[in-house]
C-alpha cells in the first residue's frame, strides 16, 4: 500500500472512530468481494459519508463465494460474481432484481459493454458491471530466461526448463485452467465436446509435470519473493505488484486467453438493501470509479471514468488490449450441466 493511501486511511479511520463514539449503533453493510479488488480508502469514505459500518470479506474464486453465500451462517448484502456466476446465482433465485431508479450514476456505464453483459444477464436486470479483465502469465525476470518469455505462448507452462524445479503455479479455477489448455489448442474456452476435452487433457498432463500448486492468491507474493517463478494470473493483480517491483513481468499469451467481466449484485436475502443500493451507486460515481480503476489496475466499464484516466493507463495493452488480441479471447460462459465435465477433468489433473 502506498504511503499516501495509508495516511488517508488513518485519517478516515480517525473520523470514523470519532463519529462512532457519538452513540447509536450504525447500520452495517456486508460486502463480499475478490481480494485486492477495491481501493480500501473508498470503503472508509463510504462509511464516513453514510455513517455506517462496512463488514468486508474476500474470496479468491467464484466457487468459494457461492459455497459461502449458500451456507446459512454467512449473510452478505453485496457480492462481486463473474459473468458466468451471475447466471448461476440468478438461476438459483439468489439475486435482487435491481431498481435502476436508485442507481443515479448507472448512465456512466459503457453501453457497448452493457450489451455484452447481456450474454449472462439478458436485460442487465440483476448485475452491474464492475471491472473486466484477462488472464495471463506472471513471471519473475530474475529466474525466467527472456528467451522463454519471448515466445509469449501458453507452452511456457510445460517448458522443460521448469522440470523438477517446483516453480510453476496455475489458478485454482477449473474454467481458467482447462480454458487455457483449450485456447492453446485452438478451441473455444467454452467447448466441452469430447474431442476438445481430450486434447486439453493431453496438454494439461504434459504441463502438470511442472505445476506445483493451483492457487489464486498467494502467487501475488510468491512470484515477487521467488517461491514461484511463473504463475497463471489475473492481469490487474499482477499490474498492482509490477508497479512496486521492476523484476516482475506479465504477458497475455499469443494464442489468446480468457476474458471475464466481474459484476456487482445485491443478494435477494440482503437485510439492508437501501444501503446496498447506495454502495452500488457510489461505485458507479465517476470519480469513485476512476480512483478505483487506478488502484486496482483493471479495465473499467465506466465510460465516464475511463475518459478521465491517464493515457498511460488507457494505452496500457495489458489492461486494454487491442481489438485484434481481444478477438482471440473467449468470455467464460455459464455451461449448465456441462460444467461438470470441466470440473471432473480439473479434479483429475489436481489429483495427479
Ligand atoms: C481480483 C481478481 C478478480 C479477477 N483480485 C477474477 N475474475
Amino acid at each position: 500500500m502506498k504511503n499516501t493511501t495509508i495516511i488517508k486511511l488513518m485519517l478516515l479511520i480517525l473520523i470514523a472512530l470519532t463519529l462512532s463514539s457519538c452513540g447509536k449503533s450504525k447500520p452495517v453493510l456486508y460486502i463480499f468481494n475478490w481480494s485486492d479488488y477495491i481501493d480500501p480508502v473508498l470503503i472508509k469514505e463510504f462509511e464516513v459519508a453514510n455513517n455506517c459500518k462496512i463488514k468486508y470479506s474476500t474470496y479468491d474464486s467464484n466457487e468459494n463465494m457461492i459455497t459461502k453465500i449458500k451456507s446459512a451462517r454467512e449473510s452478505f448484502d453485496v457480492v462481486f460474481p463473474s459473468g458466468d456466476h451471475v447466471s448461476i446465482l440468478k438461476e438459483a433465485g439468489l439475486l435482487e432484481s435491481l431498481n435502476r431508479t436508485k442507481l443515479t450514476n448507472y448512465r456512466n456505464l459503457n453501453s457497448g459493454l452493457l450489451s455484452k453483459a447481456q450474454v449472462f444477464d439478458n436485460a442487465n436486470e440483476y448485475s452491474v458491471p464492475y471491472f473486466w479483465g484477462l488472464t495471463g502469465l506472471m513471471y519473475n525476470k530474475r529466474y525466467v530466461p527472456a528467451e522463454l518469455v519471448a515466445k509469449q505462448s501458453w507452452s511456457i507452462v510445460g517448458d522443460p526448463f521448469f522440470k523438477a524445479k517446483n516453480k510453476v503455479t496455475m489458478l485454482d479455477d477449473a474454467r481458467e485452467v482447462i480454458g487455457a489448455a483449450l485456447v492453446y489448442n485452438g478451441f473455444d474456452l467454452n467447448d466441452t465436446s469430447e474431442a476438445a476435452l481430450a486434447t486439453a487433457k493431453k496438454t494439461l498432463d504434459a504441463w502438470d509435470v511442472n505445476i506445483t500448486q493451483f492457487d489464486s492468491d498467494s502467487y501475488k507474493n510468491e512470484v515477487p519473493d521467488g517461491t514461484t517463478w511463473l504463475a497463471q494470473s489475473y492481469n490487474g493483480d499482477v499490474l498492482q505488484q509490477m508497479a512496486e517491483n521492476k523484476e516482475l513481468g506479465f504477458f497475455l499469451p499469443s494464442e489468446g486467453s480468457s476474458l471475464w467481466m466481474d459484476n456487482v449484485v445485491i443478494l435477494k436475502s440482503s437485510q439492508n438493501k437501501e444501503l446496498a443500493y447506495k454502495f452500488l451507486d457510489f461505485l458507479l460515481e465517476v470519480n469513485t470509479a476512476k480512483r478505483n480503476a487506478e488502484y486496482t489496475q483493471y479495465a473499467t466499464p465506466n465510460k465516464a471514468a475511463h475518459e478521465l484516466l491517464s493515457d498511460d493507463i488507457k494505452n496500457n495493452a495489458l489492461i486494454y488490449p487491442s481489438q485484434e488480441y481481444l478477438a482471440k479471447c473467449y468470455m467464460i460462459m455459464a455451461l449448465g450441466n456441462d460444467v461438470k465435465k470441466i470440473d471432473a477433468l480439473y479434479e483429475a489433473i489436481k489429483m495427479n
